[in-house]
């Protein structure tokens, strides 16, 4: 680069400046590795509070991004922005989310290989909108055709449509993701994005009928009840009243003021033509979604022998006019069981309990199938319809951590899942950094870790853990209870030390514990489970032949969802925690195959508060996250490394007279300019393909060389601007 195109170059950064950005923001540091007193936990809190307070959220420690959640609207999400971040040095601009999907992007493109970002982090810390924003990201920058703008379009809107069907409002965030999502986005050598694939990971199905107080049922039932049109609301027999709906009102609050269920529903309606889904569809996946509610308003008679009984009521009317399957067969389904007498098979009335039980796991499994079905069919629409060689980066955005007053199956599996992919997190970094040293034939020092991998194994590890004692259980029916279950893990388990039973719990943490509740000690904090209902949701049975009456429906997802293929149930089906437990497996794999980039999402305090940093919430997910010993992993052998390529195109203009006459090859030129500048032979180290750089020091001192000789040139250019 001649001087004229470097002039040309900050000319350009310095009109982008315009505005309320600088350079390098001057507040706090921007990347923990130049930290000085980097193994002060309070000197790491200090910095991000600081940065916090003057709205930068998002800090750097190498190239992993920590991003605390402001809780408003920053405004640095706008094209503008996007604009600025594109194609720029990743440690050239403030630290930023673009700036980390441009770097992905940018890394993929060159190395031709896949990536993956992982985006972890409590629930409501941030996760969710950061894996939006990538997404925004790319569907702006990436190159633009008829084609790849329709890709664009779809990839982009399938978020609005899996989030009213996955994504609820609970106690820790007013939209949770209430299921696992992991994303596919597929890109072409020219780095259009050209396709897209995503795999959903266990819906809390549960929400369709149960919500804890101040929480609500899944977005979409209130985006229809408050947004449908009149007509369509006639035509699916529902008023436009949330309050008549029992299974959107056991939280009480069916009202939300930071959700606008009326102009998401807009949304989640032009999102369908979008993504190819017929008029048809449309109308049978709505259909669907009139008929849980509907179901769940039906209401069962006690018959003079103690039986349920349902008689023609308006529900079973819609029911069967909206699902397509005769009201009698309905009702007989909702009433009755099949079961085998000898050779023949009877049918075996239902008490009211009972009753009521079958008609949630219909709603249940009609909603959570539902939820398959619209995954697999935005899929379609996604699919990559050519074939030429393609890259991916892939987004991971799960159901984060999370404890509440009391917790159950649910929390177990999803805190199961925030406990694998900390095991992940900790392979890989681990790994990766050993493999850099390895292969760039430079010697390091192992930090310790907190290995959580002993809790991973308390939970999955093949005979002798939770899952497989809770599944023993389910295999007594009749026999065992929840109560047994927690029986069974005091006696297999106990005296493991992240197991906290009834028995041990006095000794160990002097915490009391209820006779059902069981004490998980996780990576991320104590978590007390309640047994109740463990057996039940691990089985998730839906009677044989109320599936046989949905599979007489006319209602073609409904249709799909019941596949006279399915398995009968003689056969048993695998649990839900060994299924989730496959599927996690599944993903690990996914990702060891792909390049790791992480972005740690942190929640800054437990009232949704803009402003407020709260040390002790924070202190404590910066210690679980792994934050510290990330960092000083970084720091341990050389906290900094870049290419010889990048190094030197940053910092060449400090050695002038070299260049632009040099001809050697980039590592002789970073020799020559690290000589130039200075560095001691033990500050640094060559590698194959990058320089290794001990001390955060030493790149300080270079970067506010730099600076100097970028501001003498700002002058320059400056001078030459009041010349016109
Ligand atoms: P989560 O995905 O991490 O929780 P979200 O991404 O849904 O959390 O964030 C929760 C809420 O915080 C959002 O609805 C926004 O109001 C706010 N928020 C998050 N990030 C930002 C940001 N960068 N700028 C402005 N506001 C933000 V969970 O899905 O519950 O684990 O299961
Ligand atoms: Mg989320």
């Amino acid at each position: 680069m001649n001087s004229k195109s470097l002039e040309e170059r900050y000319d350009r950064i310095l009109r982008d400046m315009e505005g309320s950005l600088t350079a390098r923001d001057r507040v706090g540091i921007q990347d923990f590795v130049l930290l000085d007193n980097y193994t002060s936990e309070s000197a790491f809190l200090d910095n991000l509070r600081k940065r916090f307070h003057e709205n930068l959220i998002y800090t750097y420690i190498g190239t992993l991004l920590v991003s605390v959640n402001p809780y408003k609207e920053l405004g640095i999400y706008t094209k503008k922005q996007m604009d600025l971040y594109m194609g720029v040095n990743f440690f050239e601009l403030p630290p930023h989310i673009f700036a980390l999907a441009d770097n992905v992007y940018r890394t993929m493109l060159s190395e031709t290989n896949n990536h993956f970002i992982l985006i972890s982090g409590e629930s409501g810390a941030g996760k969710t909108e950061a894996c939006k924003k990538v997404l925004q990201f790319y569907a702006v920058s990436c190159p633009s055709t008829r084609v790849l703008d329709d890709v664009r379009d779809r990839l982009l809107l399938s978020n609005p449509v899996l989030e009213a069907f996955g994504n609820a409002k609970t106690l820790k965030n007013d939209n949770s993701s209430r299921f696992g999502k992991y994303m596919d986005i597929q890109f072409d050598h020219k780095g259009g994005a050209v396709g897209g694939h995503i795999l959903s990971y266990l819906l809390e199905k549960s929400r369709v009928v149960h919500q804890n107080h101040g929480e609500r049922n899944f977005h979409i039932f209130y985006q229809l009840v408050e947004g449908g049109e009149d007509d369509l609301l006639r035509w699916l027999g529902l008023e436009r009243n949330c309050q008549k709906y029992s299974c959107l009102v056991r939280g009480e609050c069916a009202k939300v003021s930071s959700i606008n269920d009326k102009s998401d529903w807009k949304t989640v309606q032009k999102a369908f033509t979008v993504i190819d889904f017929s008029e048809r569809d449309v109308e049978h996946l709505l259909a669907i979604i009139a008929s849980v509610l509907h179901l769940g308003n039906v209401q069962f008679e006690k018959s003079v022998r103690g039986y349920a009984t349902l008689n023609s009521s308006p529900e079973v009317h819609w029911l069967s006019k909206l699902l397509g399957i005769p009201p009698q067969i309905l009702q007989q389904g909702l009433t009755h069981r099949k079961i085998e007498a000898k050779s023949e098979e009877v049918l075996s009335p239902f008490t009211k309990e009972h009753a009521k039980y079958a008609r949630d796991a219909l709603a249940k499994a009609i909603y959570g199938r539902t939820f398959n079905w619209l995954v697999g069919k935005i899929n379609e629409s996604l699919v990559n319809k050519d074939s030429t060689r393609k890259t991916v980066i892939g987004l991971i955005d799960i159901y984060g951590f999370e404890v509440f007053q009391v917790n159950s199956f649910e929390q177990f599996c999803i805190n199961y899942c925030n406990e694998k992919l900390q095991q992940l997190f900790i392979q890989l970094t681990l790994k990766s950094e050993q493999e850099e040293y390895e292969t760039e034939g430079i010697e390091w020092e192992p930090v310790p870790y907190f290995n959580n991998k002993i809790i991973c194994d308390l939970v999955e590890e093949k005979h002798r853990c939770i899952i497989s004692v809770l599944d023993e259980e389910c295999l007594r029916p009749g026999e065992a209870t929840d109560l047994t279950f927690l029986e069974k893990l005091e006696e297999t388990l106990s005296g493991h030390p992240h197991l906290i039973t009834h028995k041990l719990a006095d000794q160990k943490t002097r915490k009391t514990l209820d006779r059902g509740d069981f004490r998980l000690i996780h990576y991320a904090g104590e978590v007390t489970y309640s047994v109740s209902g463990f057996l039940d949701k691990n089985n998730d049975l839906l009677y044989r032949n109320i599936k046989e009456v949905m599979r007489q429906s006319q209602n073609n997802i409904i249709k799909h969802c019941f596949p006279a293929s399915e398995p009968d149930s003689k056969r048993r089906p695998e649990t839900v925690a060994t299924q989730f437990k496959t599927s996690l497996a599944g993903l690990a794999e996914i990702l060891m195959s792909k390049e790791p980039w992480y972005v740690r999402c942190v929640k800054p305090n437990d009232g949704k508060q803009p402003g407020r940093f709260d040390d002790v919430i924070v202190r404590h997910q910066v210690k679980y996250l792994g934050l510290m010993e990330h960092l000083r992993v970084r720091r341990a052998g050389f906290a900094y490394r870049r290419r010889y390529e990048v190094f030197l195109q940053r910092y060449k203009p400090l050695c002038p007279d070299t260049w632009p006459n040099w001809k050697g090859t980039a590592a002789q030129g970073v020799e020559t300019l690290v000589k130039h500048l200075g560095y001691k032979r033990e500050e640094y180290k060559m590698g194959r393909t990058k320089i290794f750089i001990r001390h955060p020091k030493t790149l300080f001192a270079t970067e506010d060389a730099f600076d100097l000789c970028k501001h003498q040139l700002a002058t320059r250019i400056q001078a030459k601007y009041k010349g016109y």
